[in-house]
């Protein structure tokens, strides 16, 4: 009854929206920010990356010939980045309810390759925060924890104990005062354990692939596929809960969040980090050839509902049950509320039907 009289009012504010239940005006979403980054010319030259002051800029080798970046990766020596921010501008965020991904084309060398089996550290990328992000990832030393981050991690260290390699998908929430290890949100067993012999693919030296994260703010949910040429490999065949994983697909190693804590991130980065659990020696060491990134971002829009980076017809039904229902998680009570007065109330169908019609 309620919805049904809902419905009607949008319908008499703006007349014919409620018959847009179906898809159309399907259009690239605006406010969609993406970049690829392919060597063509050095990209620090040119001014799209950069290297903090305090971190030691030989890490990264371009190659003109190649048309590639090489970062040596040496968790012995100080963390280095090497830093994109996400848009031209560098005022673009992103957080829990904004939708983005990238994805990064690699090829680790064998030549000088050494994971120590009895240590844990990472070959990793991803976003951070020019601000907030320190350069502790591994947690050992402090004060300057790696909140805020967003990361590729690919461990190769084999343990007589412990299993490996693993690979995943780490989000690591702003620095809520709880202490830096409860803010990291990563998958762990056997969904980001590599057991060739129960099926998972390896990542093998000298061989290259795309690492492509998604993160999809609707679900929570970060995911993880690694290809090579166009093929998603099964790296997920034995994965948590059973094959496949909790999405039942053998290619995607997935990371749920659970803390609605914030996060937020401004940049893109190659992380090398250091491992400030092992002060004594290298834990990895590994050089890497980069051959392409691409960053796609589609930040929250108001009044898409249904999380797709459009505001179309598709979005009625969502809002509709947003109301009566109550938003299911803040990042639909955010999207909802288009008064601004921090609830979605039948207050709220005014601005959303402009939203629609404005579009
Ligand atoms: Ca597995
Ligand atoms: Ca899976
Ligand atoms: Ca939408
Ligand atoms: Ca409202």
């Amino acid at each position: 009854m309620r919805k049904e009289r809902l419905c009607r009012s949008i319908w008499f504010t703006a007349a014919g929206l409620c018959m847009m239940w179906l898809p159309q005006m399907v259009h690239a979403g605006d406010g969609v920010t993406t970049w690829v980054e392919d060597f063509v010319d050095d990209p620090i030259a040119a001014g799209r990356f950069d290297v903090p002051h305090h971190h030691d800029d030989s890490r990264f080798s371009y190659d003109v010939t190649e048309q590639r970046l090489v970062v040596h990766y040496d968790t012995f020596e100080p963390t280095a980045w090497y830093v994109r921010p996400l848009d031209e501008e560098g005022e673009l965020t992103l957080g829990l309810c904004d939708a983005y991904e990238f994805s990064v084309t690699f090829r680790i060398r064998s030549d000088g390759f050494f994971a120590d089996p009895h240590q844990f550290a990472q070959i990793g990328w991803g976003l951070i925060n020019t601000q907030t992000t320190g350069d502790d990832r591994a947690g050992g030393e402090g004060p300057a924890f790696a909140f805020d981050v967003v990361g590729f991690d690919y461990y190769p260290n084999v343990s007589p104990f412990f299993g490996g390699p693993t690979l995943g998908s780490t989000l690591i929430h702003s620095d809520s005062g709880a202490g830096f290890f409860s803010a990291i949100e990563f998958a762990f067993g056997a969904e980001s354990q590599i057991d060739s012999h129960l099926g998972d693919a390896m990542i093998a030296l000298d061989t290259q692939y795309t690492a492509n994260v998604q993160y999809d703010p609707a679900d929570r949910v970060l995911t993880l596929r690694i290809l090579q040429g166009n093929i998603p490999l099964a790296i997920n065949a034995d994965g948590g809960g059973g094959p496949g994983g909790p999405d039942g697909d053998p290619t995607t190693i997935q990371t749920y969040l659970f803390q609605d804590a914030p996060i937020e991130v401004n940049a893109f980065a190659l992380t090398a980090w250091q491992d400030t659990f092992n002060p004594f020696d290298s834990s990895v060491i590994a050089d890497v050839e980069i051959l392409r990134i691409v960053l796609t971002a589609m930040p929250a829009r108001r009044a898409d509902l249904n999380f797709d980076g459009d505001v179309n017809g598709l979005d009625v039904a969502p809002f509709v049950v947003a109301l009566l229902d109550g938003p299911a998680d803040a990042c639909v009570a955010e999207r909802a509320d288009l008064d601004d007065d921090g609830e979605v109330t039948p207050d709220d169908v005014a601005g959303f039907v402009e939203a629609l019609l404005s579009e």
